[in-house]
Protein backbone atom coordinates (compact mmCIF):
# COMPACT_ATOMS: atom_id res chain seq x y z
CA UNK A 1 0.00 0.00 0.00
CA UNK A 2 2.85 2.42 0.89
CA UNK A 3 4.66 1.45 -2.14
CA UNK A 4 1.71 2.40 -4.06
CA UNK A 5 1.41 5.36 -2.76
CA UNK A 6 4.70 6.48 -3.50
CA UNK A 7 4.76 5.58 -7.09
CA UNK A 8 1.58 7.87 -7.37
CA UNK A 9 3.06 10.52 -6.08
CA UNK A 10 6.01 10.41 -8.00
CA UNK A 11 4.06 9.96 -11.22
CA UNK A 12 1.89 13.45 -9.67
CA UNK A 13 5.52 14.99 -9.11
CA UNK A 14 6.55 14.14 -12.58
CA UNK A 15 2.87 15.19 -13.84
CA UNK A 16 3.61 18.94 -12.16
CA UNK A 17 7.09 19.26 -13.34
CA UNK A 18 6.12 18.55 -17.28
CA UNK A 19 3.26 21.02 -16.37
CA UNK A 20 5.44 23.41 -14.96
CA UNK A 21 7.82 23.31 -18.03
CA UNK A 22 5.25 23.46 -20.45
CA UNK A 23 4.13 27.12 -18.44
CA UNK A 24 7.06 28.10 -18.35
CA UNK A 25 7.89 27.70 -22.23
CA UNK A 26 4.69 29.55 -23.14
CA UNK A 27 5.22 32.82 -20.29
CA UNK A 28 9.18 32.98 -21.90
CA UNK A 29 7.68 33.15 -25.66
CA UNK A 30 5.48 36.26 -23.97
CA UNK A 31 7.92 37.85 -22.05
CA UNK A 32 11.41 37.46 -24.61
CA UNK A 33 13.32 34.24 -24.46
CA UNK A 34 16.84 35.98 -22.81
CA UNK A 35 15.50 36.78 -20.00
CA UNK A 36 13.28 34.14 -19.45
CA UNK A 37 16.21 31.73 -19.85
CA UNK A 38 18.58 33.55 -17.44
CA UNK A 39 15.69 33.71 -14.97
CA UNK A 40 15.19 30.34 -15.41
CA UNK A 41 18.95 29.38 -15.11
CA UNK A 42 19.06 30.97 -11.85
CA UNK A 43 16.07 29.24 -10.25
CA UNK A 44 17.18 26.10 -11.08
CA UNK A 45 20.52 26.54 -9.70
CA UNK A 46 19.26 27.68 -6.79
CA UNK A 47 17.37 24.74 -6.34
CA UNK A 48 19.93 22.57 -7.11
CA UNK A 49 21.89 24.11 -3.93
CA UNK A 50 18.59 23.06 -1.68
CA UNK A 51 18.65 19.71 -3.39
CA UNK A 52 21.84 18.89 -2.46
CA UNK A 53 21.88 19.90 1.86
CA UNK A 54 19.04 18.11 1.66
CA UNK A 55 20.39 15.09 -0.44
CA UNK A 56 23.89 15.70 2.10
CA UNK A 57 21.75 15.84 4.98
CA UNK A 58 19.70 12.90 4.18
CA UNK A 59 22.75 10.96 3.45
CA UNK A 60 24.63 11.58 6.73
CA UNK A 61 20.96 10.88 9.17
CA UNK A 62 20.40 7.82 7.61
CA UNK A 63 24.11 6.37 7.61
CA UNK A 64 23.94 7.76 11.96
CA UNK A 65 20.61 5.89 11.73
CA UNK A 66 21.26 2.68 10.54
CA UNK A 67 24.67 2.24 11.90
CA UNK A 68 24.00 -0.27 13.98
CA UNK A 69 22.88 -2.04 11.36
CA UNK A 70 26.22 -2.27 9.66
CA UNK A 71 28.76 -5.24 10.30
CA UNK A 72 31.92 -3.25 13.04
CA UNK A 73 28.90 -1.08 14.43
CA UNK A 74 27.28 -1.03 17.64
CA UNK A 75 25.71 -4.95 18.45
CA UNK A 76 27.60 -6.14 15.55
CA UNK A 77 31.07 -6.23 17.01
CA UNK A 78 33.59 -8.43 15.65
CA UNK A 79 33.94 -11.65 17.75
CA UNK A 80 37.76 -12.66 16.49
CA UNK A 81 40.76 -11.29 16.49
CA UNK A 82 41.19 -10.64 12.91
CA UNK A 83 37.75 -9.33 12.80
CA UNK A 84 38.40 -6.21 14.13
CA UNK A 85 41.33 -5.52 11.37
CA UNK A 86 39.07 -6.52 8.69
CA UNK A 87 35.99 -3.88 10.59
CA UNK A 88 38.86 -1.10 11.11
CA UNK A 89 39.69 -1.54 7.46
CA UNK A 90 35.83 -1.21 6.10
CA UNK A 91 35.60 1.78 8.53
CA UNK A 92 38.90 4.37 6.86
CA UNK A 93 37.24 3.12 3.84
CA UNK A 94 34.25 4.36 4.11
CA UNK A 95 35.54 7.20 5.54
CA UNK A 96 37.75 8.24 3.29
CA UNK A 97 35.67 7.98 0.65
CA UNK A 98 32.47 9.18 2.06
CA UNK A 99 34.73 12.77 2.61
CA UNK A 100 35.26 12.41 -1.39
CA UNK A 101 31.65 11.93 -1.68
CA UNK A 102 30.94 14.95 0.19
CA UNK A 103 33.35 16.57 -1.42
CA UNK A 104 32.57 15.88 -4.83
CA UNK A 105 28.52 16.57 -3.98
CA UNK A 106 29.39 20.02 -2.74
CA UNK A 107 31.44 20.65 -6.17
CA UNK A 108 29.17 19.62 -8.54
CA UNK A 109 26.20 21.46 -7.13
CA UNK A 110 27.95 24.41 -6.38
CA UNK A 111 29.55 24.96 -9.85
CA UNK A 112 26.12 24.20 -11.45
CA UNK A 113 25.08 27.16 -9.73
CA UNK A 114 28.55 29.63 -10.01
CA UNK A 115 28.65 28.77 -13.29
CA UNK A 116 25.51 28.77 -14.81
CA UNK A 117 24.71 30.45 -18.00
CA UNK A 118 24.55 34.32 -17.90
CA UNK A 119 23.63 37.00 -20.42
CA UNK A 120 26.57 38.11 -21.97
CA UNK A 121 28.43 35.77 -20.33
CA UNK A 122 31.70 33.99 -21.94
CA UNK A 123 33.37 30.51 -21.34
CA UNK A 124 37.07 30.20 -20.21
CA UNK A 125 38.80 28.61 -23.19
CA UNK A 126 41.50 26.21 -21.41
CA UNK A 127 42.77 23.22 -23.42
CA UNK A 128 45.55 22.09 -20.71
CA UNK A 129 46.28 22.75 -17.16
CA UNK A 130 49.33 20.78 -15.81
CA UNK A 131 48.73 21.84 -12.21
CA UNK A 132 45.45 20.80 -12.35
CA UNK A 133 46.45 17.29 -13.93
CA UNK A 134 48.94 16.47 -11.50
CA UNK A 135 46.26 17.43 -8.38
CA UNK A 136 43.71 15.11 -9.38
CA UNK A 137 46.13 11.88 -10.34
CA UNK A 138 48.26 11.96 -7.63
CA UNK A 139 45.71 13.14 -4.44
CA UNK A 140 43.62 10.06 -5.49
CA UNK A 141 46.93 8.09 -6.54
CA UNK A 142 48.47 8.29 -3.01
CA UNK A 143 44.77 7.56 -1.16
CA UNK A 144 44.24 4.66 -3.43
CA UNK A 145 47.76 3.43 -2.40
CA UNK A 146 47.48 3.79 1.36
CA UNK A 147 43.95 1.56 0.90
CA UNK A 148 45.25 -0.98 -1.31
CA UNK A 149 48.36 -1.80 0.19
CA UNK A 150 46.43 -1.71 3.91
CA UNK A 151 44.37 -4.14 2.40
CA UNK A 152 46.89 -6.20 1.22
CA UNK A 153 48.00 -6.56 4.44
CA UNK A 154 45.58 -7.33 6.32
CA UNK A 155 43.77 -9.25 3.53
CA UNK A 156 48.11 -11.34 4.41
CA UNK A 157 47.45 -11.26 7.82
CA UNK A 158 43.80 -12.81 7.88
CA UNK A 159 44.74 -15.62 4.85
CA UNK A 160 47.83 -16.39 6.78
CA UNK A 161 48.19 -20.18 7.13
CA UNK A 162 49.04 -21.86 10.42
CA UNK A 163 52.83 -22.89 11.07
CA UNK A 164 53.52 -26.28 11.08
CA UNK A 165 54.36 -26.71 15.33
CA UNK A 166 51.52 -23.94 16.05
CA UNK A 167 49.08 -25.43 18.57
CA UNK A 168 46.06 -25.58 16.30
CA UNK A 169 42.38 -26.81 16.63
CA UNK A 170 41.42 -28.11 12.94
CA UNK A 171 38.08 -28.85 12.25
CA UNK A 172 36.41 -29.80 8.59
CA UNK A 173 33.44 -28.84 7.05
CA UNK A 174 32.24 -29.85 3.77
CA UNK A 175 28.85 -28.10 2.20
CA UNK A 176 26.66 -30.24 0.37
CA UNK A 177 22.83 -29.94 -0.38
CA UNK A 178 21.86 -29.06 2.08
CA UNK A 179 23.43 -29.31 4.56
CA UNK A 180 27.26 -28.82 6.80
CA UNK A 181 29.00 -32.27 7.74
CA UNK A 182 31.06 -31.40 9.96
CA UNK A 183 34.43 -33.24 11.72
CA UNK A 184 36.26 -33.05 13.71
CA UNK A 185 39.56 -34.50 15.31
CA UNK A 186 39.55 -37.00 18.14
CA UNK A 187 41.70 -37.50 20.83
CA UNK A 188 44.54 -37.43 18.40
CA UNK A 189 43.79 -33.68 17.71
CA UNK A 190 44.31 -34.72 13.68
CA UNK A 191 41.99 -35.46 11.25
CA UNK A 192 42.82 -38.40 9.11
CA UNK A 193 42.64 -38.97 5.31
CA UNK A 194 39.88 -39.05 3.46
CA UNK A 195 39.70 -39.71 -0.12
CA UNK A 196 36.23 -38.54 -2.40
CA UNK A 197 36.15 -42.14 -3.96
CA UNK A 198 35.34 -43.81 -0.74
CA UNK A 199 32.06 -41.42 0.01
CA UNK A 200 29.09 -43.31 0.42
CA UNK A 201 26.05 -43.30 2.57
CA UNK A 202 27.65 -44.71 5.72
CA UNK A 203 30.97 -42.35 5.05
CA UNK A 204 29.71 -39.27 4.64
CA UNK A 205 33.36 -37.36 4.40
CA UNK A 206 34.88 -40.15 1.64
CA UNK A 207 37.16 -41.01 5.15
CA UNK A 208 40.04 -43.98 4.89
CA UNK A 209 39.05 -46.22 7.76
CA UNK A 210 42.71 -47.86 7.16
CA UNK A 211 44.19 -44.57 8.47
CA UNK A 212 44.24 -44.85 12.30
CA UNK A 213 43.92 -41.00 12.82
CA UNK A 214 40.48 -41.58 11.24
CA UNK A 215 39.32 -43.75 14.00
CA UNK A 216 38.75 -41.30 16.56
CA UNK A 217 37.09 -38.63 14.15
CA UNK A 218 33.77 -37.11 15.12
CA UNK A 219 30.85 -35.32 13.58
CA UNK A 220 29.03 -33.19 15.65
CA UNK A 221 26.25 -31.46 14.75
CA UNK A 222 27.01 -28.01 15.97
CA UNK A 223 30.24 -26.34 16.14
CA UNK A 224 31.80 -26.01 19.89
CA UNK A 225 34.90 -24.20 20.12
CA UNK A 226 36.75 -22.79 23.45
CA UNK A 227 37.69 -19.51 23.62
CA UNK A 228 41.11 -17.80 22.41
CA UNK A 229 42.25 -21.02 20.81
CA UNK A 230 43.09 -20.87 17.56
CA UNK A 231 41.70 -22.77 14.89
CA UNK A 232 41.94 -23.82 11.40
CA UNK A 233 38.75 -24.92 9.45
CA UNK A 234 39.28 -27.15 6.06
CA UNK A 235 36.48 -26.11 3.98
CA UNK A 236 35.34 -28.29 1.61
CA UNK A 237 31.96 -29.02 -0.88
CA UNK A 238 30.84 -32.50 -2.23
CA UNK A 239 28.38 -31.25 -4.82
CA UNK A 240 27.83 -27.42 -6.11
CA UNK A 241 29.33 -24.08 -4.66
CA UNK A 242 28.71 -23.32 -0.57
CA UNK A 243 30.00 -20.39 1.25
CA UNK A 244 31.26 -21.52 5.28
CA UNK A 245 30.23 -18.18 6.19
CA UNK A 246 30.58 -16.90 10.45
CA UNK A 247 29.32 -13.55 10.24
CA UNK A 248 30.16 -12.63 14.09
CA UNK A 249 33.72 -13.81 13.59
CA UNK A 250 34.68 -12.10 10.37
CA UNK A 251 34.99 -15.74 8.84
CA UNK A 252 33.65 -16.07 5.20
CA UNK A 253 35.27 -18.40 2.48
CA UNK A 254 33.44 -20.02 -0.70
CA UNK A 255 33.73 -24.52 -0.35
CA UNK A 256 34.61 -25.27 -3.87
CA UNK A 257 34.31 -28.71 -5.07
CA UNK A 258 37.59 -30.34 -5.92
CA UNK A 259 39.29 -27.37 -3.92
CA UNK A 260 39.99 -27.50 -0.60
CA UNK A 261 39.84 -24.08 0.73
CA UNK A 262 40.63 -22.90 4.29
CA UNK A 263 40.51 -20.06 7.09
CA UNK A 264 41.95 -19.18 10.07
CA UNK A 265 40.66 -17.10 13.28
CA UNK A 266 41.08 -17.10 16.99
CA UNK A 267 37.36 -16.38 18.94
CA UNK A 268 37.63 -14.01 21.45
CA UNK A 269 34.06 -14.03 23.08
CA UNK A 270 32.12 -16.77 24.25
CA UNK A 271 28.31 -16.90 23.33
CA UNK A 272 27.69 -15.41 26.66
CA UNK A 273 30.17 -12.84 26.28
CA UNK A 274 28.65 -11.61 23.52
CA UNK A 275 24.78 -12.08 24.79
CA UNK A 276 26.16 -9.64 27.39
CA UNK A 277 27.11 -6.91 25.16
CA UNK A 278 24.40 -7.07 22.87
CA UNK A 279 22.17 -6.64 26.65
CA UNK A 280 23.17 -3.08 26.19
CA UNK A 281 21.68 -2.62 23.21
CA UNK A 282 17.68 -1.52 23.39
CA UNK A 283 16.92 -3.45 19.93
CA UNK A 284 18.23 -6.57 21.44
CA UNK A 285 16.12 -5.69 24.96
CA UNK A 286 12.80 -7.22 23.01
CA UNK A 287 10.97 -10.45 23.61
CA UNK A 288 12.29 -13.08 21.16
CA UNK A 289 9.09 -13.57 18.68
CA UNK A 290 10.31 -16.87 18.89
CA UNK A 291 10.52 -17.30 22.73
CA UNK A 292 8.53 -14.60 23.89
CA UNK A 293 9.64 -15.29 27.69
CA UNK A 294 12.98 -14.74 26.27
CA UNK A 295 14.40 -11.48 25.00
CA UNK A 296 16.51 -11.51 21.93
CA UNK A 297 19.98 -10.72 23.56
CA UNK A 298 19.56 -13.89 25.71
CA UNK A 299 18.68 -16.20 22.75
CA UNK A 300 21.62 -14.99 20.51
CA UNK A 301 23.85 -17.29 18.85
CA UNK A 302 26.64 -17.37 16.89
CA UNK A 303 25.82 -19.23 13.92
CA UNK A 304 27.44 -20.61 10.71
CA UNK A 305 25.37 -20.26 7.46
CA UNK A 306 25.83 -20.93 3.55
CA UNK A 307 26.02 -17.43 1.83
CA UNK A 308 26.27 -19.12 -1.79
CA UNK A 309 22.90 -19.63 -3.26
CA UNK A 310 23.68 -23.20 -3.62
CA UNK A 311 20.04 -24.25 -4.46
CA UNK A 312 16.23 -24.22 -2.70
CA UNK A 313 16.75 -25.65 0.60
CA UNK A 314 20.35 -23.29 0.72
CA UNK A 315 17.87 -21.81 3.94
CA UNK A 316 18.47 -24.96 5.88
CA UNK A 317 22.37 -25.05 5.98
CA UNK A 318 22.13 -22.96 9.19
CA UNK A 319 24.26 -24.25 12.07
CA UNK A 320 24.88 -23.19 15.90
CA UNK A 321 27.93 -22.01 16.72
CA UNK A 322 29.06 -22.50 19.88
CA UNK A 323 32.08 -20.38 21.71
CA UNK A 324 32.76 -21.99 24.98
CA UNK A 325 35.19 -21.69 28.04
CA UNK A 326 38.53 -24.46 27.75
CA UNK A 327 36.77 -26.53 30.45
CA UNK A 328 33.24 -26.77 29.36
CA UNK A 329 34.87 -27.13 25.59
CA UNK A 330 36.87 -30.31 27.57
CA UNK A 331 33.71 -31.79 29.00
CA UNK A 332 31.78 -31.01 25.37
CA UNK A 333 34.77 -33.43 23.78
CA UNK A 334 34.44 -35.88 26.44
CA UNK A 335 30.63 -36.40 25.25
CA UNK A 336 31.21 -36.87 21.70
CA UNK A 337 31.39 -40.32 20.10
CA UNK A 338 33.71 -40.92 17.24
CA UNK A 339 32.31 -41.87 14.15
CA UNK A 340 33.83 -44.99 13.52
CA UNK A 341 33.10 -46.30 16.72
CA UNK A 342 29.73 -45.91 16.50
CA UNK A 343 28.89 -46.67 12.77
CA UNK A 344 31.66 -48.79 11.40
CA UNK A 345 33.39 -50.56 14.27
CA UNK A 346 32.78 -54.38 13.21
CA UNK A 347 30.17 -53.74 10.78
CA UNK A 348 30.54 -54.83 7.03
CA UNK A 349 32.46 -51.35 6.14
CA UNK A 350 35.31 -51.94 8.73
CA UNK A 351 38.81 -52.71 7.75
CA UNK A 352 40.36 -54.13 11.10
CA UNK A 353 41.65 -55.68 12.01
CA UNK A 354 44.50 -55.75 9.81
CA UNK A 355 47.54 -57.74 9.53
CA UNK A 356 46.10 -59.40 13.39
CA UNK A 357 46.39 -55.67 14.65
CA UNK A 358 43.72 -54.08 16.02
CA UNK A 359 43.18 -50.16 15.92
CA UNK A 360 44.48 -48.48 19.51
CA UNK A 361 40.90 -46.88 20.03
CA UNK A 362 39.82 -50.29 19.54
CA UNK A 363 41.90 -52.20 21.88
CA UNK A 364 42.31 -48.82 24.46
CA UNK A 365 38.55 -49.10 24.47
CA UNK A 366 38.63 -53.23 25.64
CA UNK A 367 41.41 -52.53 28.09
CA UNK A 368 38.87 -50.04 29.79
CA UNK A 369 36.01 -52.43 29.49
CA UNK A 370 37.88 -54.93 31.12
CA UNK A 371 39.62 -52.78 33.42
CA UNK A 372 36.25 -51.99 34.78
CA UNK A 373 34.86 -55.39 34.66
CA UNK A 374 37.72 -56.44 36.78
CA UNK A 375 37.09 -53.77 39.37
CA UNK A 376 33.48 -55.25 39.66
CA UNK A 377 34.84 -57.95 40.22
CA UNK A 378 37.90 -57.78 42.88
CA UNK A 379 34.78 -55.21 44.55
CA UNK A 380 32.09 -57.48 44.27
CA UNK A 381 30.51 -58.83 48.08
CA UNK A 382 28.68 -62.01 46.87
CA UNK A 383 30.68 -64.48 44.67
CA UNK A 384 28.30 -64.21 41.60
CA UNK A 385 29.38 -60.62 40.95
CA UNK A 386 32.96 -62.05 41.12
CA UNK A 387 33.00 -63.35 38.00
CA UNK A 388 32.47 -61.54 34.49
CA UNK A 389 33.00 -62.70 31.13
CA UNK A 390 35.96 -62.37 28.75
CA UNK A 391 34.35 -60.91 25.68
CA UNK A 392 37.09 -61.03 24.10
CA UNK A 393 39.00 -64.16 23.98
CA UNK A 394 37.64 -66.76 21.06
CA UNK A 395 39.37 -69.64 19.76
CA UNK A 396 39.00 -71.29 16.04
CA UNK A 397 35.91 -73.08 15.44
CA UNK A 398 35.64 -76.68 16.95
CA UNK A 399 39.02 -76.45 18.54
CA UNK A 400 41.01 -75.13 21.52
CA UNK A 401 43.06 -73.16 20.04
CA UNK A 402 43.01 -69.26 21.19
CA UNK A 403 42.70 -66.43 17.91
CA UNK A 404 45.54 -64.55 18.10
CA UNK A 405 43.19 -61.58 18.74
CA UNK A 406 42.67 -62.65 21.58
CA UNK A 407 46.10 -63.73 22.95
CA UNK A 408 47.14 -59.92 21.86
CA UNK A 409 44.62 -57.78 23.54
CA UNK A 410 41.94 -59.42 25.88
CA UNK A 411 44.80 -62.13 27.64
CA UNK A 412 47.53 -59.64 27.66
CA UNK A 413 45.05 -57.34 30.20
CA UNK A 414 44.32 -60.37 31.95
CA UNK A 415 48.24 -60.77 32.65
CA UNK A 416 48.55 -57.14 33.48
CA UNK A 417 46.06 -57.64 35.88
CA UNK A 418 47.88 -60.31 37.58
CA UNK A 419 51.21 -58.80 37.81
CA UNK A 420 49.68 -55.93 39.09
CA UNK A 421 47.58 -57.99 41.92
CA UNK A 422 49.88 -60.77 43.09
CA UNK A 423 47.35 -61.86 45.65
CA UNK A 424 44.50 -62.46 43.06
CA UNK A 425 43.96 -66.02 42.70
CA UNK A 426 41.10 -66.29 39.62
CA UNK A 427 39.13 -69.48 38.26
CA UNK A 428 38.78 -69.75 34.22
CA UNK A 429 35.46 -71.16 33.15
CA UNK A 430 34.99 -72.86 29.85
CA UNK A 431 31.47 -72.83 28.62
CA UNK A 432 29.70 -74.23 25.03
CA UNK A 433 26.42 -74.17 23.61
CA UNK A 434 24.53 -77.12 23.21
CA UNK A 435 25.40 -78.02 19.55
CA UNK A 436 26.56 -81.33 19.53
CA UNK A 437 27.25 -83.83 22.15
CA UNK A 438 26.86 -83.06 25.83
CA UNK A 439 29.84 -84.99 26.66
CA UNK A 440 32.28 -84.01 23.76
CA UNK A 441 31.02 -79.95 24.75
CA UNK A 442 32.19 -80.99 28.38
CA UNK A 443 35.46 -81.96 27.10
CA UNK A 444 36.15 -79.14 24.29
CA UNK A 445 35.62 -76.02 27.34
CA UNK A 446 38.12 -77.78 29.65
CA UNK A 447 40.22 -77.85 27.25
CA UNK A 448 39.41 -74.19 26.21
CA UNK A 449 39.95 -73.26 30.24
CA UNK A 450 43.28 -75.18 30.01
CA UNK A 451 44.32 -73.11 26.89
CA UNK A 452 43.94 -70.50 28.85
CA UNK A 453 45.43 -71.14 31.53
CA UNK A 454 48.46 -72.49 29.69
CA UNK A 455 48.56 -69.32 28.10
CA UNK A 456 49.12 -67.10 30.85
CA UNK A 457 51.39 -69.69 32.70
CA UNK A 458 53.32 -69.40 29.72
CA UNK A 459 53.41 -65.44 30.04
CA UNK A 460 54.80 -65.61 33.54
CA UNK A 461 51.39 -66.17 35.68
CA UNK A 462 52.15 -68.45 38.66
CA UNK A 463 50.14 -72.06 37.91
CA UNK A 464 48.60 -72.28 41.29
CA UNK A 465 46.99 -68.83 40.90
CA UNK A 466 45.11 -69.93 38.39
CA UNK A 467 41.95 -72.49 37.94
CA UNK A 468 40.58 -73.54 34.69
CA UNK A 469 37.58 -75.29 34.95
CA UNK A 470 35.18 -76.46 31.82
CA UNK A 471 30.85 -76.65 32.74
CA UNK A 472 29.93 -77.92 29.15
CA UNK A 473 26.89 -77.10 27.91
CA UNK A 474 25.08 -76.94 31.89
CA UNK A 475 25.09 -73.19 32.50
CA UNK A 476 24.06 -71.19 29.68
CA UNK A 477 24.10 -67.35 29.47
CA UNK A 478 21.65 -67.28 26.63
CA UNK A 479 18.89 -69.28 24.62
CA UNK A 480 20.23 -71.87 22.64
CA UNK A 481 17.59 -71.90 20.30
CA UNK A 482 18.78 -68.67 18.53
CA UNK A 483 22.21 -67.76 17.00
CA UNK A 484 22.65 -64.99 19.31
CA UNK A 485 21.61 -66.90 21.97
CA UNK A 486 24.40 -69.88 21.50
CA UNK A 487 26.93 -67.30 20.50
CA UNK A 488 26.46 -65.67 24.29
CA UNK A 489 26.81 -69.54 25.55
CA UNK A 490 29.77 -70.14 23.85
CA UNK A 491 32.63 -68.32 26.65
CA UNK A 492 35.40 -68.15 28.55
CA UNK A 493 34.85 -66.58 32.23
CA UNK A 494 36.88 -64.75 34.48
CA UNK A 495 36.17 -65.52 38.46
CA UNK A 496 37.69 -63.60 41.33
CA UNK A 497 38.68 -66.62 43.54
CA UNK A 498 40.84 -65.06 46.38
CA UNK A 499 42.96 -61.59 46.97
CA UNK A 500 39.72 -59.40 45.43
CA UNK A 501 39.82 -55.83 47.06
CA UNK A 502 36.46 -56.70 49.01
CA UNK A 503 38.29 -56.79 52.34
CA UNK A 504 40.84 -53.23 51.55
CA UNK A 505 37.53 -51.62 50.61
CA UNK A 506 35.43 -52.23 53.81
CA UNK A 507 38.21 -50.54 55.41
CA UNK A 508 38.79 -47.36 53.70
CA UNK A 509 35.13 -46.93 53.77
CA UNK A 510 35.36 -47.07 58.08
CA UNK A 511 38.62 -45.25 57.69
CA UNK A 512 36.79 -42.24 56.03
CA UNK A 513 33.88 -42.55 57.86
CA UNK A 514 36.00 -41.63 60.83
CA UNK A 515 37.52 -38.79 59.36
CA UNK A 516 34.63 -37.51 58.59
CA UNK A 517 33.15 -37.49 61.91
CA UNK A 518 36.38 -36.19 63.51
CU1 LIG B 1 25.02 -23.98 0.45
Amino acid sequence: MTALLAILCIILIAVIAVQIGKVTELASKIRGEEDAQERSNRTTSRWLLVFMVLFLVFCIVSAYYYKNYMLGYGPHEAASAHGKSLDRMFNITTIVTGIVFVITQIALFWFSYKYRQRKGGKAIFMPHNNTLEVVWTVIPAVVMTFLVVGGLDAWNDVMADVGTDEDVIEIEAMGYQFAWQLRYPGPDGKLGARDFRLTSGTNPVGQDWTDEANLDDFHPSEIVLPVGKKVRVRILARDVLHDFYLPQFRVKMDAVPGMPTYFVFTPEKTTEEYRQSLREYPEYQVPDPADPEKQLWETFNYELACAELCGTGHWSMRRLVRIVSEEEYKDWLDQQQSYYMTAIYQTENDPWPIDGELPSVVSGARKQEFNSLLDGAMNAGSAEDRTFVLKYVTFESGSAALTELSKKYELANVVEAMNEYPELVIGLGGHTDNTGDAEANMLLSQQRAEAVRDYLVANGVPADRLVATGYGQNDPLGDNGTEAGREKNRRTEFTVLAGGLMADVETTTEESATEETE
